[in-house]
């Protein structure tokens, strides 16, 4: 498991503040490493033995900032995103927006010694200063029988914070497992179209009941990636671009075939992305940029699956002994109609 997070020398409140405080530090599983004096020897290791084959389950759990992570003279296949199984796909670098998962296969394959395994910053509105430190934060691969004198060979990170391209090619190559375990085909027939705009000093939405969406990134702050997030189901990624979608150009290009499954997407900075999804899970689901700071600009919305037909597709009611708040029926009222909500 590599979790990669954020530490701020700051009271935990000022991150409700816009712009989000720059953060001082990126972490790999809760460590800075030696990029910094003060953390040197606190680095994350990860023992392995030449020949064999890991499995990594990367998560980006920072609040912020999407983050490119790479293995130092390793290429991984990735076999899955946000817990869907991918057409085994390699890779020397990766992607992952805040809330995301990747699953990816790593053999060791190389010489014994040690290897770097780091993140660095992707900020793809570029234009917004101060930028997010651009250091490179390092764990270790430690190949058993390595000295510890050896020096660890290192990555080459993207060059730039605004690598798009890279980020961009990562995103747009992953195809879903045809035939592979939970594995659905993606349906055919839309009953409701929906067209969402978002961005940064821009809300226009115009909805309709959900079944699929184009979701168009505009912004006449900045343009930027905003990693939305979908509670409650899975949607199916038909295609990616960046500028307006246009129908007539784009709506041929999309993939009906394997197209990967989602509940967190980058949208590309002033692109869009299409989805589809089934609103089979009766409730109320939120729908929101998976950037803390940018709920409070407003990028969020629910939507509300009513219930279908049958008892199969309906919310059943809560349990009889569903625990009761008693103590203030003004503030807490039981539950009138059959809504759910998660965060
Ligand atoms: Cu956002």
């Amino acid at each position: 498991m590599i979790m990669q997070g954020q530490w701020w020398d700051t009271d935990i409140e000022q991150l409700n503040l816009r712009p989000a405080p720059i953060c001082e530090a990126y972490l790999i599983n809760g460590l800075a490493g030696d990029s910094y004096p003060c953390s040197e020897n606190r680095m994350f290791k990860l023992k392995v033995i030449q020949g064999k084959t890991y499995l990594l389950r990367i998560i980006n759990a920072a609040l912020n900032t999407h983050l490119f992570f790479k293995i130092a003279d390793h290429n991984v296949t990735v076999v899955s995103v946000d817990a869907a199984y991918t057409t085994p796909y390699g890779s020397d670098v990766m992607i992952l927006t805040p809330g995301q998962t990747v699953d990816a296969l790593l053999t060791a394959d190389q010489p014994i010694g040690m290897y770097y395994m780091s993140i660095i910053p992707y900020l793809s509105a570029s234009s917004l200063a101060p930028a997010p430190p651009r250091k490179v934060i390092n764990s270790l691969i430690v190949y058993k029988g390595a000295t510890s004198t050896t020096s660890p060979s290192r990555s080459l990170m993207p060059s730039q914070i605004n690598s798009v391209s890279t980020a961009h090619r990562f995103s747009s190559n992953i195809t879903s497992l045809v035939g592979g375990p939970y594995w659905t085909p993606v349906p055919r027939h839309v009953d409701e179209k929906m067209f969402v705009t978002m961005g940064l000093g821009l809300e226009q939405y115009a909805l309709r009941k959900p079944s699929v969406l184009v979701r168009q990134n505009t912004g006449i702050i900045t343009t930027e990636s905003h990693p939305m997030h979908l509670h409650g189901f899975n949607f199916y990624v038909l295609g990616y671009g960046f500028g307006n979608y246009v129908p007539a150009r784009d709506a041929k290009k999309l993939n009906l075939v394997n197209p990967q499954m989602h509940n967190t997407v980058g949208v590309p900075p002033g692109g869009w992305v299409a989805l589809r999804f089934i609103a089979n899970n009766p409730g109320a689901w939120i729908f929101h940029c998976h950037m803390d700071a940018h709920l409070p600009y407003g990028i969020i919305m629910v939507f509300i699956v009513e219930n279908g037909p049958t008892p199969e597709t309906s919310l059943q009611p809560p349990p009889s002994n569903l625990p009761q708040c008693t103590h203030d029926p003004t503030i807490y009222e039981s539950p009138t109609t059959n809504v759910g909500l998660s965060y």
